[in-house]
């Protein structure tokens, strides 16, 4: 009898051991604005099904107010631990500190907040001013410095768009000879792209003159990209295009001989932020307060490599 005994906490130990120390994550995410969005989604509710974690998640429609309302929901709920993904970086002071004085840990996922960085664990997320910074690159390269060019903003206010704008600014400054002509924002959607460069075509000068696009997403591009044919336009050929993300259509597009560059920024990050929710309620404590995600630049050149690696989607 004993031995069966022993032999079923022995059973319930190595359960407890495998199964997650979070119970119930509560997530808040920007939206589904993009494709990069919806996989970042679909990658998260994979990994804490896999993990045994209920998952509360609340997709907050591109609405920051939602964000916060969604996570005084989460301390209410007295989750395990809060992972958010903010649609802007401004406004997170306030509701930060009421997690914390509920003792609930807060991981910033994806983009970053303007916060004390005392007020959450840590940020597992890309370095969007580096994104910025290689798309710039590229395209002094491919253009030997001399380009005017069209740029395409995400949201108003996210990081992403503070980033992006920030490091392609600081390479192009470089070059007397590359400047930005006009600049509107997209919102990180295709319609967005599409509205924006129906704009840029319809304005005195159209595209006369231009040598570029520069999209901070890939859906805003390829939206741009869909007008810019609409209107009789070569994109990729006669209008050379950079964007961000790395999405499966954008692989197709750069095949296809429409789109020339993309800086992929990784969706399958699951992992990484639920090993730090994982680990920080295990005790680990000596998280750094930023964990990177490798961003990476590709053109047609690698593109049938990198739209097998996204089979299925
Ligand atoms: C990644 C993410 C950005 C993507 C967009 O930085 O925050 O938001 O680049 C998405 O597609 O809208």
């Amino acid at each position: 009898m004993m031995r069966v005994l022993i032999l079923a906490l022995a059973m319930v130990f190595a359960v407890r051991l495998t199964a997650a120390s979070a119970e119930t994550v509560g997530f808040s995410q920007v939206g589904a604005e993009s494709d990069w969005r919806t996989a970042f989604t679909a990658d998260m509710q994979a990994e804490a099904k896999a993990r045994h974690i209920k998952m509360e998640f609340d997709d907050a429609q591109g609405s920051a107010d939602r964000q916060i309302a969604a996570v005084r929901q989460f301390i209410s709920d007295h989750v395990d631990a809060i992972i958010i993904a903010p649609v802007i970086v401004t406004g997170w002071t306030a509701v930060l500190k009421e997690a914390q004085a509920a003792h609930i840990p807060v991981f910033i996922a994806d983009r970053s907040v303007d916060a004390d960085p005392s007020l959450y664990v840590a940020r597992i997320g890309n370095d969007t001013n580096l994104e910025g910074r290689l798309a710039g690159a590229w395209l002094a390269q491919a253009t030997r410095g001399h380009c005017t060019i069209v740029e395409i903003q995400g949201t108003p206010g996210s990081a992403p768009a503070i980033g992006r704008k920030q490091g392609f600014a600081t390479i192009i400054a470089q070059f007397p000879d590359m400047r930005i002509v006009r600049s509107e924002t997209g919102n990180f959607t295709s319609d967005g792209g599409r509205q924006v460069m129906e704009q840029f075509i319809k304005s005195t000068n159209g595209l006369k003159g231009i040598c570029a696009v520069w999209a901070h997403n890939d859906n805003m591009l390829l939206g741009a990209i869909e007008t810019m044919k609409a209107a009789g336009l070569s994109p990729g050929k006669d209008v050379l295009t950079v964007s961000v993300d790395g999405v499966p259509s954008i692989y197709r597009a750069m095949l296809a001989g429409e789109a020339n560059a993309s800086v992929e920024v990784k969706s399958d990050i699951g992992k990484y932020i639920f090993d730090v929710v994982d680990g920080y309620l295990s005790g680990k404590r000596d998280y750094p307060k930023w964990v990177v995600i490798p961003s990476d630049l590709h053109t047609p050149e690698d593109a049938a490599q990198m739209l097998s690696r996204h089979a299925g989607q």
